[in-house]
């Protein structure tokens, strides 16, 4: 088993040559936060275990090399202190990777440190939404007497007045409902998901340009991903994700991504393989994008 203390490998470990700062698209933030478990432990070592099943990944996705716009990981992020220091230390490494025009790709860790990052995209970019892959809706006010759990964090990114839609939720408290209904938050819940045409799968007209892309890996279907503190049946399937992510990256500019609540499971590499191709998917995808490609320079 990993522990946060581990040295961190790079993303792709040998297979990519590192890439320097200024000349690596994507930066990988490995951020091993583990502060308010709900249910199940262990998020601590999901940013080790992403990085370790990332090794295994083949670089080439069946349509491009991702890996070629240059991936710069940066070594784990210290997630000691308060939630307030640690959130600190996150809108920290996340503003140095925006000062130089590149992509942050934080890797979880707990939901909460979501936060962080929106704290410093929002210095840099004034208009900009958060996509949200979910189970849950994460609206909370408080959880377990503390604003800063899991269970609060697109709350306080919805407090900052930042839009949200929410994807593939289907475990949510009636005050979470009814916030979302008072505030018209948007939103896609599992089983109408399920019911759709992922084909036919377009972002509200008036959702912002630009998005932040939060990805919950416990909006995924238990079967497929297990290795997550609180699963809940009738998740998202691996070509559901897929195709509605190929479709908001198709028609919005990607500002940054997150892929957080892994808690990897000792012996059971699949779901830590699961996350690791999700993020490499995404890279995949934004690499492959017009609207993405004109605005990053690629
Ligand atoms: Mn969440």
């Amino acid at each position: 088993m990993t522990s946060a203390h581990t040295p961190a490998v790079n993303f792709h470990g040998e297979d990519v040559p590192p890439s320097p700062p200024d000349r690596a698209l994507f930066h990988i933030i490995p951020v091993p936060y583990e502060k308010s478990v709900s249910y199940g432990a262990g998020t601590i070592n999901g940013p080790q275990a992403i990085l370790d099943a990332s090794c295994q990944l083949e670089t080439f996705d069946g349509k491009s090399v991702p890996a070629d716009l240059g991936i710069h990981t940066l070594p784990m992020l210290d997630c000691s202190g308060s939630h307030e220091d640690a959130l600190a230390r996150i809108e920290a490494a996340v503003a140095a990777c925006l000062s130089i025009e590149k992509i942050p790709v934080i890797l979880g860790g707990e939901h909460t440190i979501t936060y962080g990052a929106i704290r410093a995209l929002r210095h840099k970019h004034p208009d900009f939404g958060v996509v949200q892959f979910d189970a849950h809706a994460d609206l909370r006010e408080t959880y377990e007497g503390s604003r800063f759990s899991h269970a609060c964090v697109m709350k306080r990114v919805f407090d900052l007045g930042t839009p949200l839609l929410q994807l593939g939720t289907r475990s949510y408290s009636l005050e979470e409902h009814t916030l979302r209904q008072e505030q018209r938050i948007a939103h896609i819940d599992a089983q109408d998901i399920f019911r759709m045409d992922i084909s036919d799968f377009v972002l509200p007209a008036d959702f912002p340009e630009k998005v932040f892309i939060s990805f919950d890996v416990d909006g995924l279907d238990p079967s497929i991903m297990p290795a997550t503190g609180t699963p809940v049946p009738g998740g998202l399937s691996w070509y559901q994700a897929m195709g509605l992510l190929e479709g908001i990256i198709d028609s919005r500019i990607c500002i940054g991504f997150d892929v957080v609540e892994l808690a990897p499971v000792p012996f059971f590499p699949s779901s830590s393989f699961t996350a690791a191709q999700l993020v490499y998917a995404i890279m995949g995808f934004l690499g492959r994008s017009q609207i993405n490609m004109k605005h990053w320079e690629l």
